[in-house]
């Protein structure tokens, strides 16, 4: 698959390719900048700080500072839905812009952003505003930061800016962490009202993709378990503030937040753990992590009915699909997490996953979080603020005594508990960080995959060479695919896909001969 690099480009992406094993995770060149020329499937750190993390956020209003491009190419072309309550204006169908033009690159665009934050918040009075700096923003140096504070004290409403140019990251990575940091520090702890519930947790790296929180939230609900905030899906401004409130946070996405669950652990004092509500056997062990938590015999007994009631609906769909679908294989190549959460899903069907890689996430995601203490950093990570944080002298409050601390761990209880992708995979299976597009191709090639699950920019070149594509970014407009309920619809999904016959009459359009003739070249009369 190397074979066509030069020298140099074959070294550095061989560190990036390994043949897995789960026992002993060999280490991966991970974070690191793609080698130009190389066609990658990654985005920037603006679309990983407005698109992801706070993007979703459906009564804040998003203003982009920066040429129209950026800010049309955020505008709805990731699948977080959300149902604003009635009466409620939803921002995310909005594209809001400095249009910056020459003008502004040359004598800067301060006094526009200025009269846009003004514009936006005469029509729209919204409760607060968050401003994204592009790549040009940065170049010139406009100060986003003071435009907002000294909005904020004209208008009264919160008003705050994100420095996630394109270009200050390797990947979208770098636009989480300063999503986190941002939504920490003007955001979450504003109103220290908690929601009146037994068991209140917070919901952190679940975007809403399809559905998929809303899968999640109604079997926490069945269960008995309370959301006081998603972060970030379908969830409004006046939720953020008060998720410090929450006795638990429980990550789903750990690439994209594991900042703003340290950070909340240090300052308010809740715990987490990592979950996984991608694939029906991973749910339940979700389900059963949390109710051993709160060590509530009430709980545990309805988390185990819910659990029963939920599987015996499940189980004949599983079963019926896997007589079709055992054996079959599955290559992913998806963000920071998906690539590892969706092997349970396929792993439940009786298929295996032969290859699997992240576009950006970085050597825990892969390796467990036990090797956070050998990562280097680089100048890349160093760029991006790290913020330090210490207990809030008022409102720390310690969620367990040690003693109840120590009788869960002793039980095998673990917090702060990525073990990453390898250790889940089979051994001698393939691990590739920052895929390329020619690398797809001869993946294809060579193994032949019954089914890749991967983004929009590889999807039909994929298709093209014969092989199903699923989109496990945005669905291909379907899902949700989380929880138990979402199970059956991925079964479903992929059984269809992988066993129908249509994809063996495919002939890749460059294989033939091409349907459009070439012109031929005109004489000038
Ligand atoms: Fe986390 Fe995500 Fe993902 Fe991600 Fe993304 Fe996404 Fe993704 Mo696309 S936050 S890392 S930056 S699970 S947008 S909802 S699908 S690449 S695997
Ligand atoms: C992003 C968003 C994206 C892109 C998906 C894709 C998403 O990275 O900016 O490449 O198909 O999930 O919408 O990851």
């Amino acid at each position: 698959m190397l074979k066509i690099y030069p020298d140099k480009t074959k070294k550095k992406r061989a560190k990036q390719f390994l043949l897995n094993d789960p026992e002993n995770p060999p280490q991966i060149a991970a974070n690191t900048r793609t080698i130009p020329g190389i066609i990658t499937q990654r985005g920037c750190t603006y679309a990983g700080c407005r698109g992801v993390v706070i993007g979703p956020m459906h009564d804040v209003l998003h203003i982009t500072h920066g040429p129209i491009g950026c800010s049309f190419y955020s505008w709805q072309t990731r699948r977080n839905l959300a149902r604003p309550t009635p009466g409620q204006i939803n921002y995310l169908q909005y594209s809001m812009t400095t249009d910056m033009m020459e003008d502004e690159i040359i004598f800067g665009g301060e006094k526009k952003l200025a009269a846009a934050i003004r514009e936006a918040y005469r029509i729209f009075k919204p409760k607060a505003i968050a401003v994204y700096a592009t790549c040009p923003v940065g170049l010139i140096g406009d100060d986003i930061h003071t435009v907002c504070r000294l909005a904020k004290e004209e208008l009264g409403i919160n008003i705050f800016g994100f420095s996630c140019e394109g270009y200050k990251g390797v990947s979208q990575s770098a636009g989480h962490h300063i999503a986190n940091n941002g939504v920490f520090k003007h955001m979450v702890g504003l109103d220290d009202t908690p929601d009146d519930a037994e068991f209140r947790i917070n919901m952190l790296g679940e975007y809403n993709i399809g559905g998929d929180a809303w899968e999640i939230d109604s079997l926490l609900r069945k269960c008995g378990i309370h959301v006081t905030a998603t972060l970030s899906g379908d969830i409004s401004y006046e939720q953020v503030t008060r998720c410090h409130t929450v006795d638990l946070n429980i990550v789903q996405c750990h690439r994209s937040i594991n900042y703003m669950a340290d950070m909340m652990e240090k300052k308010f004092g809740i715990p987490w753990f990592k979950v996984n509500f991608i694939g029906a056997e991973t749910t339940a062990k979700s389900l059963r992590k949390i109710a051993k938590y709160f060590d509530s015999k009430k709980l545990t007994d309805r988390v185990e009915e819910v659990i029963a009631q939920e599987m015996a609906v499940l189980r004949p769909i599983r079963d019926d699909v896997r007589s079709r679908c055992q054996g079959k294989t599955a290559a992913l190549f998806v963000g920071g997490s998906r690539a590892h959460h969706y092997q349970d899903l396929f792993r439940d069907m009786g298929m295996k996953t032969i290859a699997a890689g992240y576009e950006f996430a970085h050597r825990d995601d892969y390796e467990g979080r036990a090797v956070l203490p050998t990562i280097k950093i680089d100048a890349d990570s160093r760029n991006i603020e790290e913020i330090s944080v210490e207990a809030d002298p008022r409102r720390f409050r310690a969620r367990k005594t040690p003693e109840q601390n120590a009788a869960l761990e002793a039980g095998g209880f673990t917090y702060k508990d990525y073990e990453g992708m390898m250790k889940e995979m089979s051994k001698n299976t393939l691990v590739i960080d920052d895929i390329s597009h020619h690398e797809i191709e001869k993946l294809i090639e060579i193994y032949k995959p019954d089914v890749i699950g991967s983004g929009i920019k590889e999807k039909f070149i994929i298709e093209k060479l014969g092989v199903p594509c699923k989109q496990l970014h945005s669905y291909d407009y379907g899902g949700p695919y989380a929880a138990f309920t979402g199970a059956a619809n991925f079964y479903k999904e992929i059984d269809r896909m992988v066993n129908t016959k249509v994809w063996k009459l495919v002939t890749a359009p460059w294989k033939g001969d091409p349907t459009v003739p070439a012109r031929p070249v005109l004489k000038p009369k």
